[in-house]
């Protein structure tokens, strides 16, 4: 469908299977991730990309545990294993991953003191990626998102294509999730009320 994109979020090595913060059943994703790919006409990629001793590393503070959650000047940060340093083989797409095809690539996570989950708005709400405009601009109305880690960077970037107007559905079965703390139920609860669809399969 012309006015339809698929956004494939994070499949990138440090979120697979041996990864620094690796999310349960990554790998088996690959696969259907790139079903997908094969079956639309426009596909964007998205990439964490954050520089060495970001903010949202616990080795980045002295008293940082991975996992923690704590106090940012913009609300509360989940600490992180350091992973998708720029550059590094983790920050890569997954070796299996069919990129030939994608259009776009959008990085985030880039500014030292700020995390982004979502492609399109950062970690304190305001900063943008810039992903709506480039949509748009293409004419985009409809986004099939799927990718890693659904309890954060894609349902984040769901909530936000919502806010942003667009149809959004989210393919669970090419997702998988780190479930912090109830996170994935949270999510996935949040995403319903948003009206994101979350009925369409591979
Ligand atoms: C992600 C935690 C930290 C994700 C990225 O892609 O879901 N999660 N950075
Ligand atoms: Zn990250």
């Amino acid at each position: 469908m012309p006015n339809e994109a698929l956004v494939v979020i994070d499949m990138q090595n440090d979120f697979c299977d041996g990864g620094a913060l690796a999310v349960p059943g990554a790998n088996a994703v690959v696969p259907l991730v790139n079903r997908l790919i094969a079956r639309h006409d426009n596909v964007v990629l998205t990439q964490d990309w954050h520089p060495p001793g970001h903010a949202s590393f616990a080795s980045a503070r002295p008293d940082g545990v991975p996992f923690a959650t704590v106090t940012f000047p913009y609300g509360p940060q989940t600490l992180w294993p350091d992973h998708c340093v720029q550059g590094t083989p983790g920050a890569a797409f997954h070796p299996d991953l069919e990129i030939t095809k994608a259009q776009m690539i959008v990085r985030k996570g880039f500014h030292p003191s700020i995390d982004s989950y979502s492609a399109f708005r950062e970690n304190d709400r305001m900063t943008r990626t810039g992903l709506d405009g480039y949509l748009r601009a293409r004419g985009f109305t409809r986004l099939i998102l799927c990718g890693l880690a659904l309890d954060y960077c894609v349902a984040w970037s769901a909530i936000d294509a919502r806010q942003a107007g667009f149809d959004v559905a989210v393919v669970l079965e090419a997702t998988a999730a780190i479930d912090l703390e109830g996170s994935k139920k949270r999510m996935l609860s949040e995403m319903r009320q948003a009206g994101i669809n979350l009925n369409v399969t591979v």
